[in-house]
């Protein structure tokens, strides 16, 4: 065990004055920033609020709560040793079972020796005179670090809306996001859920098992298929083990950061109606996300799209029973895909339960909370409890709830008032030393977050180790090369279906949110290709900068770095 760690001798709780690197959050990302950057000899440690490792998977501990990304690929591919030890139980896993490997990795790798628990960072400035951030945490104290590496999670600050009365209620009040570590016993009780994103997907036959009575209250239908989840046996998972290197590397260069998923090569009008229909239901009994990669068009042209969207209408209808429960179910207001798909292990089916309602809020919306349940226009509700599956602040909520400032210049805060703006998703011109992990602008939530992951820490890393062999103290992104990148991501965002819906891609989630289209649809593979280009062009469109103060940090441009570098 361990033969991999590499320690520097000075990245233990005890240094914090003189730290490298501060890493906020230690879910995947943040791990595997410790590792990495440990692997370079700097000192660094990570900050996290939660009480152990996991991220995601440590909050997220409502019944049902499971990931669409396979296990096998959805996991860490930096340590061979660690792929080949560890063996995944099903098809998708589970929460505990996710929770149980970041768990694994932290113990392999030595990591909690490095990570402060139960802290959150509240605030963090950069000085420029020093070329140090400072960073202040909810305990009171102050770390200082050169850089800091954002790994604070793109779904990570969920939101509670601000129902009028919601504090009247006096049942009990859960929000998926923030799950408690206790048991929590539906036995008997009326439990209303609100959203039917893919938490609530996920937690709603769940709770109607074990419920009394449970009320879905419905804003938006989404689209959800049948995840097929099976346990996996030992030959299937030693023949992944045996082909993991190719998997990965296939899984590195693709579209969605998975090998499992097709790459369509023709469009949905290159078949006939019947065609289409057999190669939907070829797909749907896949049981994958991967249904969206039938044919090249379907997220880019509406008619096509609209052949998709339609055949998971029918299947919805075919499924519940109720054909009044069945319209309410079926999402008509936007196009399969363009809102995150879900994957659901008997959502349509738990409709057809007896104790199981379904309250469709654009008809009869939610007026208030009271004591005693929900009201609505038409009725009130009596609940003993209700779980918000609300959803998040997504990818610019960790970011932004930490109030990121440059000493005597602007706040980040300011700065993305009217949308997040980044190069690459890795830097925001005027915040210098401060990397984000799978930051807006970067495939982020449209991939495999674990091959973003990977991707952002390993490039991240290269270009510290570039920073020090240069001697250089500072880095940060051109202003221009920012402003080109953003366009190309809105070019490319436009040309897709996907700006138009109302979805958390755009921020159209949160009230008062600027739309801005977050991710970037160009796809995995092509977006490491062109990171890898930029590292290789040396660092075009980032500027790199040497000294200790303002007055003599010498800005070293790109033209120099290439005529000094040859
Ligand atoms: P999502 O996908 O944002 O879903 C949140 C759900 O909550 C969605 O159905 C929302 O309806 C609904 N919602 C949000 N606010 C309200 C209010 N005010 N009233 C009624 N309904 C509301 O979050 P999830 O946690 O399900 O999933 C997030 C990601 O985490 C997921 O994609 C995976 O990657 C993991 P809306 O559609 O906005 O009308």
């Amino acid at each position: 065990m361990n033969q991999s760690v590499e320690r520097s001798s000075s990245d233990t709780l005890d240094t914090l004055d003189t730290l490298d690197t501060l890493v906020v959050g230690a879910g995947f990302a943040g791990m595997y920033g410790l590792v990495k950057l440990r692997q370079l000899g700097m000192s660094v440690i990570a900050i996290e609020a939660a009480g152990d490792v996991g991220g995601t998977w440590y909050w997220n501990r409502y019944p049902g709560a499971r990931c669409d990304v396979e296990s096998m690929e959805y996991s860490y591919s930096f340590s061979d040793a660690l792929q080949q030890e560890w063996n995944w139980s099903e098809r998708y896993a589970a929460q505990p079972e996710i929770l149980a490997y970041a768990q694994h990795v932290a113990a392999r790798f030595d990591l909690r020796r490095s990570i402060r628990f139960n802290t959150r960072i509240v605030k963090a400035q950069y000085d420029w005179n020093t070329q140090r951030w400072s960073a202040t945490t909810d305990q009171g104290d102050t770390l200082h670090a050169r850089f800091i590496l954002m790994a604070g999670g793109c779904l990570s600050l969920p939101r509670l809306p601000d129902f009028p009365g919601r504090d009247d209620f006096e049942g009990r009040i859960l929000h998926t996001g923030r799950w408690p570590h206790e048991p929590v016993s539906f036995d008997g009780l009326r439990v209303g859920v609100i959203g039917t994103g893919s938490s609530g997907i996920q937690v709603i036959p769940q709770v109607a098992k074990a419920a009394k009575q449970c009320v879905v209250f419905q804003r938006t239908p989404g689209y959800s298929l049948p995840a097929f989840n099976r346990s996996l046996d030992d030959e299937f998972r030693h023949w992944y083990k045996l082909n993991y290197s190719q998997r990965r590397e296939k899984a590195r260069y693709s579209v969605a950061g998975s090998a499992s998923h097709p790459v369509p090569t023709r469009s949905a009008f290159s078949d006939s109606h019947e065609e289409r229909a057999e190669t939907y239901e070829g797909a749907w009994a896949r049981g994958s996300t991967s249904f969206l990669r039938c044919y090249n068009d379907i997220l880019t042209d509406r008619t096509a799209n609209e052949t998709m969207s339609e055949f998971v209408r029918h299947k919805i209808r075919a499924t519940v029973k109720d054909s009044r429960v069945a319209e309410k179910l079926i999402p008509k207001t936007h196009q399969i895909g363009t809102k995150r798909i879900c994957l659901d292990t008997n959502y349509y089916e738990t409709y057809n339960r007896d104790n199981v309602r379904l309250i469709d809020l654009r008809r009869d919306p939610l007026v208030r909370f009271t004591r005693t349940g929900i009201q609505t226009e038409s009725e009130h509700c009596e609940l003993d409890a209700v779980v918000f599956a609300t959803g998040y602040d997504a990818m610019t909520g960790a970011l932004l709830d930490i109030d990121f400032s440059v000493k005597g210049g602007a706040s980040l805060r300011e700065k993305w008032r009217s949308g997040a703006t980044t190069y690459l998703g890795l830097m925001t011109a005027g915040f210098p030393n401060l990397f984000i992990v799978t930051g807006p602008g970067s495939p982020s939530v449209l991939a495999n977050m674990i091959t973003g992951i990977e991707q952002h820490i390993e490039w991240i890393a290269d270009c510290l180790r570039f920073v020090r062999e240069n001697g250089y103290t500072t880095v940060e992104a051109d202003p221009v090369a920012e402003r080109q990148w953003v366009d190309h991501v809105n070019q490319l965002a436009d040309a897709t279906l996907l700006p138009q819906a109302d979805s958390w891609y755009v921020g159209a989630n949160i009230p008062g949110k600027p739309r801005v289209f977050l991710p970037y649809v160009g796809g995995h593979g092509n977006y490491r290709m062109k990171c890898a280009d930029v590292a290789f062009q040396h660092y075009e469109g980032f500027l790199f900068g040497r000294g200790g103060s303002a007055q003599d940090t010498s800005s070293v441009s790109h033209s120099e770095r290439m005529s000094n570098n040859g």
